[in-house]
C-alpha cells in the first residue's frame, strides 16, 4: 500500500497510527503542504479536494478520507479493533472522532488560514482564529470523554476517538493552546502516547519531518 500524505498533517497523522496498530506497513510518498504540492494535477487526479491523505491498497484502489481510510482499514484488518463492539459505544466514539475531524479540524486547516490571510486577516488574528477553533472542540471532547473509563478516551484501549486526539491535541499546541484546560484529554494522550504505534506515527518521525 501507498500512504501520500505530510508529516505535519494531523488527518494523515490519524491513518499512521492506525496502520501502526494493525502491523501494517506502507510506502509514505510526502506532498510538502506547504509548498502546494497537494494541488500539482498529478495528485489532484487521485485525491480531487488536494487533501492529504490518500491512501493506494494493494489491489490499486484509491481511498481518500482519513475517516473512511481508517474504518476501511479496520474492517480489512480487524485486529486489534478500532471501535467499540457495543452499538452505543461505537456511536460515541464515532461522535468524538468527527466532533474533531468534521468540526474542529476543518476550520483551522492551511487553506481555512490561507484564505483568511487574503482576506487580509494579520498573523495574529489567524492563529487567534485557529486557537478558538481548536479550543472550542478539544473543550467539548473533554466533556464527551468526561464521564468514561480510561485511560483512553473511550476505555482501556484505544479507539478511533484516541486517533483523532492525539494529532488534533498537536495542533492545539501548535496555535499555543493552553492544552492543561482538558485534564481527561491529556490522560488519554499520555496512555496513547506510551504505545510504540502511535509514537512512530508522530510527524516528527516522518521521513519528510523538518527541523
Ligand atoms: N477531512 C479530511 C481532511 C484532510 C485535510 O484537510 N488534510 C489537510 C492536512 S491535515 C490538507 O491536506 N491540507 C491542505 C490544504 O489545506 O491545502 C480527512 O480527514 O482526510
Amino acid at each position: 500500500m501507498k500512504l501520500h500524505g505530510y508529516f505535519r498533517s494531523s488527518a494523515s497523522y490519524r491513518v499512521r497510527i492506525a496502520l501502526n496498530l494493525k502491523g501494517l506497513t506502507v510506502e509514505h510518498l510526502p506532498h510538502h503542504l506547504r509548498k502546494g504540492e497537494q494541488c500539482a494535477p498529478a495528485y489532484l487526479a487521485i485525491n480531487p479536494q488536494g487533501l492529504v491523505p490518500t491512501l493506494e491498497s494493494d489491489a490499486g484502489a484509491i481511498l481518500t478520507q482519513s475517516l473512511a481510510i481508517i474504518e476501511w482499514l479496520d474492517e480489512a484488518n480487524p485486529e486489534p479493533p478500532l471501535l467499540p463492539k457495543d452499538s452505543l459505544q461505537r456511536a460515541k466514539v464515532r461522535a468524538f472522532a468527527q466532533a474533531i475531524a468534521c468540526d474542529t479540524h476543518p476550520v483551522q486547516n492551511l487553506k481555512v488560514l490561507a484564505r483568511l490571510r487574503q482576506l487580509g486577516l494579520s498573523e495574529d488574528k489567524v492563529t487567534e482564529w485557529a486557537a478558538w477553533a481548536n479550543r472550542e472542540g478539544l473543550s467539548a471532547c473533554e466533556t464527551l470523554a468526561a464521564g468514561e473509563a480510561g485511560p483512553f478516551c473511550f476505555g482501556s484501549v484505544p479507539t478511533l476517538a484516541d486517533l483523532c486526539l492525539v494529532p488534533q491535541l498537536a495542533n492545539a499546541r501548535r496555535f499555543g493552546v493552553d492544552v492543561t484546560a482538558f485534564p481527561r484529554l491529556l490522560k488519554a494522550e499520555a496512555a496513547a502516547k506510551a504505545m510504540k504505534a502511535f509514537a512512530d506515527a508522530a510527524p516528527d518521525k516522518q521521513v519528510d519531518a523538518e527541523q
